[in-house]
């Protein structure tokens, strides 16, 4: 039987993974449209990023009753995929199924319903007049995106479906060499159920109704499951989820720019955990959040530039039902001075609008792609190749 990989072999983790975690059914039909649409790109020059937005689930069964899932809404990734649009790029947003869609999402958050932005008026639907100006907008920019298909929208659920989509879209944007960039949003499991050792059927609350444990194929699972009752209680033992950054910076996807996102909750650690991914994976740019500070401060970690904090001014803060603001600041490593000018409460914003902090973030990115894509050319003409 093969065995887990015992050393920390990257290459050997990628495979044991994809041969014992199958793809999913539609891994095929999506490729063939993400093809034809690098390729397209690609003959224009075009940059394209592929975003990824949005939890991964890890089911516990094969029939999939139960699962462990994260907090993301996409919010991240939808907004990002639009600045990235506004700037120039082309778009594959590889999301979880169902969350916020770039676009769609001004009009999806779960404090109103679309319908709230509409009445009837002599038999037919309209917007309501103080939405008009802004759906108008709106509107316009989801239809050019659409009409110069510069949008790929692309979905997943589960973490297995996730890496099977990465790896195999990556790999197609190759041929687009220093245009590409991997902007990884996505809130990654970081462990899972492996297929052998997961159950076929949903997991019995009462010993009374304990199966044998077989797996898809109708065999008796050999492997104790990874989520089982004893007694009364719910037994789950997880396995780590390879890193597969490793595997997209050297060997999926070496050319193109990476992008990948360090989420934490303890404001002490959260740049040194984003320096140590910066120097294990070497790839381009890490950018660090704090789950409670997400909307309005991030931290830029790159060879590049070190480390850059880029903050809303506090009164261009979008409002946040989470979010605590007094944690801004807490997390640099250096004392820098974070500029406070008044309570961030959009009614007492003088008109100002509130800023997304994605409109500050996309832009600093595209410059930095742009003196590595131009870094690149000139390795590329100094070597004659
Ligand atoms: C992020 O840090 C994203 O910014 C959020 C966005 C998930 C916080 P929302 O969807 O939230 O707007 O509500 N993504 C981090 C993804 C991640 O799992 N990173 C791994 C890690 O932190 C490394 S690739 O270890």
């Amino acid at each position: 039987m093969e065995q887990p990989p015992t050393s920390s072999g990257f290459e050997a983790a990628e495979s044991y993974y994809f041969t014992e975690n199958p793809p999913p059914k539609n891994l095929k039909s999506n490729m063939v449209l993400a093809r034809e649409f690098i390729n397209r790109h690609a003959d224009s020059d075009r940059r394209v990023v592929l975003v990824t937005s949005g939890g991964t689930t890890v089911p516990l069964e094969e029939q999939t009753v139960r699962y462990i899932d994260n907090f993301s809404a996409g919010t991240r990734g939808a907004t990002s995929a639009e600045y990235f649009l506004e700037n120039g790029y082309a778009v594959i947003f590889l999301h979880r199924q169902f969350s916020l869609l770039p676009y769609s999402r001004h009009y999806s958050h779960n404090t109103r319903s679309f319908l709230d932005y509409m009445k009837e008026e002599n038999g037919r639907v309209v917007v309501e007049e103080q939405h008009q100006e802004e759906m108008v907008r709106v509107l316009g920019q989801y239809n050019a995106a659409k009409n110069e298909n510069k949008l790929l929208i692309l979905s997943f659920v589960t973490i297995t479906e996730y890496l099977w989509m990465l790896r195999e879209a990556a790999m197609l944007m190759r041929p687009l060499g220093p245009n590409a960039m991997f902007y990884l949003a996505a809130a990654v499991s970081d462990f899972f159920v492996p297929k052998d050792r997961m159950v076929e059927h949903k997991i019995q609350s009462s010993e009374e109704f304990a199966q044998t444990h077989m797996n898809g194929k109708g065999e008796v699972q050999s492997k104790t499951p990874a989520a089982r009752t004893e007694g009364k209680s719910l037994i789950i033992d997880l396995e780590p989820v390879p890193k597969f950054l490793k595997q997209l910076v050297d060997g999926w996807a070496p050319d193109g720019m990476i992008v990948s996102f360090k989420l934490e909750t303890d404001p002490a650690i959260l740049v040194k955990k984003a320096k140590h991914a910066l120097n294990k994976y070497a790839h381009h740019l890490v950018i660090g959040n704090l789950l409670l500070t997400r909307k309005w401060e991030v931290v830029f970690v790159s060879k590049m530039d070190g480390e850059q904090w880029i903050r809303v001014p506090s009164r261009r803060r979008t409002r946040s039902a989470t979010g605590i603001e007094s944690l801004i600041g807490k997390a640099a490593s250096q004392k820098d001075s974070v500029e406070e000018d008044g309570p961030s409460d959009p009614d007492t914003l003088h008109g100002e609008p509130a800023i997304e902090i994605e409109s500050l973030i996309i832009p600093k990115i595209a410059t930095m792609h742009t003196e590595l894509i131009r870094q690149t050319r000139e390795s590329k003409e100094r070597d004659g190749s």
